[in-house]
């Protein structure tokens, strides 16, 4: 589907008046995600050349500028470079935005108010649209929103808002929005993990899972512990502290939370690149060595450093994949499982339980691979999030337990899955199976997985999206206003695809390359 499509249908729609209020209908309703409310009308408005940013009334002052700096990058995105002319005076040219937000604190916590209401008057002198939120956060999402409803008229060359007057309300169904990326398989360079948190906001995503170290490389400076960044590909594949703290108050600005993860004990060989001690042996180098002290006090390093760092409530210390073979193929290991009266799966069990006090003593609540839970879930900490990743819906019997949860089931929600589709993306529903409402409210949210080993900055926007956006939908609408047929999404869908692409984002077209089901 090309992305003129709007104009074209604008185009007939002047031309026949008949068609008008079908073209209008249509293009007004192409919000992705779809709020929760929105009730609108027939009139057409103008941006005026000038577009203004007003807070009457506000309690949020402001003082670190995330307010401006996301009204001045909205009016930007819409009138991209185009020339905007002044040709319709009086009440129907929008004079600009005034944005009411109730708390004055900025801080960005997990589980904030995101809500906000969105009115547009179809006449005023002066005209302005208003967004109401009790969180500047709910704003945030509120400019994203108001920005969908403004399409460039290149006939007219003017900015058109359409069937005025608006009124929506709107909050998400989830609190946990992620996309995860994985910067050990393939090192992404500060202005891509930007430019994706940026695309993010588009679809109202609001975790960045940091995946940052695995067994391939260890690219972030640890300060407690200098020669853990040993084990990044290169000198220049690398993250300084200073940087991983530019990428959280990044996010945090565009109200996305970053969630950083160190996998223990598997999926750590490159942890031994600088500190050889970490490995069991030279020749069997990883899980992380069980029975050395310094295996936890360099985890308690890296959680005290990343204390300072990344803000978020929740750590996620992975817990994943563990093959604990190399601890009982390394005679010292195994002569320590013995006189600690251990297995092998004992062992593993002592080393999620130990990391998790680690992390809860930093402050931190924890989120674990649902693997820790399969193997022992009674053990772990009240405060654990289970993720899941496996096939069989965990998350039933997760939340059955009193724990929470975060669904990102491989089968659905892995993005490295090429021929994963975007309609399997927009039907995995978190809640499946779970009806009571006490257990519904422990699923957080979830969260579509862009795994590393077979991306890298080159490909790393169109393999995202505009699958994630499906999943995205999901986790943002209420369940009863999601399609149930996806022929009623799909055009909303790629109206947002082109949506991506006129923002500069290289979000892939909907039909090829497994992003649709193929039609054989
Ligand atoms: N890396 C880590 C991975 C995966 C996991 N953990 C993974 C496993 C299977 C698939 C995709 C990704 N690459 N650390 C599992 C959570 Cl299909």
């Amino acid at each position: 589907m090309a992305c003129i499509w709007d104009t074209r249908t604008l185009h007939f729609g002047l031309l026949f008046g008949i068609l008008l209020s079908f073209s209008v209908t249509t293009n007004g309703l192409k919000l992705w995600p779809m709020p929760k409310l929105v009730n609108y009308g027939s009139e057409t408005l103008y941006w005026s050349t000038n577009m203004q940013l007003r807070t009457d009334g506000s309690n949020y002052a402001d003082s670190s500028g995330i307010l401006k700096e996301a009204f001045e990058r909205m009016v930007n995105l819409i009138e991209a470079d185009h020339i905007i002319e002044a040709k319709f005076a009086n009440s129907s040219v929008l004079a600009g935005v005034n944005v009411v937000v109730h708390s004055p604190d900025d801080t960005l916590n997990f589980g904030i108010d995101e809500s906000y209401t969105l009115n547009v008057p179809a006449k005023g002198s002066p005209l302005y649209a208003k967004i109401e939120a009790n969180t500047i956060f709910g704003a945030l999402h509120a400019l994203e929103t108001f920005s969908q409803l403004c399409y460039f008229n290149f006939t007219s060359k003017v900015v058109e808002l359409h069937a005025a007057p608006w009124t929506i309300y709107d909050l998400p169904r989830f609190p946990y929005r992620g996309l995860l990326i994985d910067t050990s398989r393939h090192y992404l360079p500060v202005p891509v993990i930007k430019s994706v948190i940026d695309s993010m906001t588009y679809s109202k995503l609001n975790v960045l899972h940091w995946h940052i170290v695995d067994d391939q490389s260890f690219p972030i400076e640890i300060p407690s512990y200098p020669k853990l960044w040993d084990g990044a590909y290169s000198y220049t594949e690398r993250y300084t502290i200073n940087d991983a703290i530019d990428i959280v108050k990044y996010a945090e600005r565009k109200g996305v939370n970053v969630l950083a993860e160190i996998d223990v004990p598997g999926h750590t060989l490159s942890w031994g690149v600088g500190y050889s001690s970490l490995w069991p042996s030279k020749s069997c180098r990883e899980p992380l060595d069980v029975s050395n002290e310094f295996s936890f006090k360099v985890i308690d390093g890296i959680l005290s450093d990343f204390s300072k760092v990344f803000k978020f409530k929740f750590v996620h210390l992975g817990g994943d994949e563990v093959n604990t073979s190399c601890w009982t193929t390394t005679p010292r290991i195994k002569e320590w499982l013995n006189n600690h009266h251990m297995n092998e799966s004992d062992g593993y069990r002592y080393f999620v339980l130990r990391a998790q006090q680690i992390a809860l003593s930093h402050g931190y609540d924890i989120i674990n691979w649902e693997e820790t839970f399969n193997n022992f879930g009674d053990k772990l900490s009240p405060r654990t999030v289970v993720h899941n990743w496996l096939g069989g819906g965990v998350a039933q019997k997760v939340v059955a337990d009193g724990l929470r949860c975060i669904v990102s089931n491989q089968d659905k929600w892995y993005l490295d899955h090429l021929d994963a589709t975007w309609e399997g993306f927009y039907t995995n529903e978190p809640l499946t199976n779970i009806t009571n409402p006490a257990q519904q409210k422990l699923v957080l949210g979830g969260e579509v997985c862009m795994w590393g080993e077979h991306i890298d900055t080159s490909d790393i926007q169109q393999t995202i999206w505009p699958r994630a956006a499906a999943a995205a939908e999901r986790l943002w609408t209420p369940f009863d206003k999601l399609a149930k047929d996806l022929k009623d999404v799909i055009s909303r869908l790629a109206h947002f695809r082109c949506l991506l692409n006129q923002r500069g984002v290289q979000a892939a077209p909907l039909i090829g390359n497994g992003r649709e089901a193929p039609s054989d």
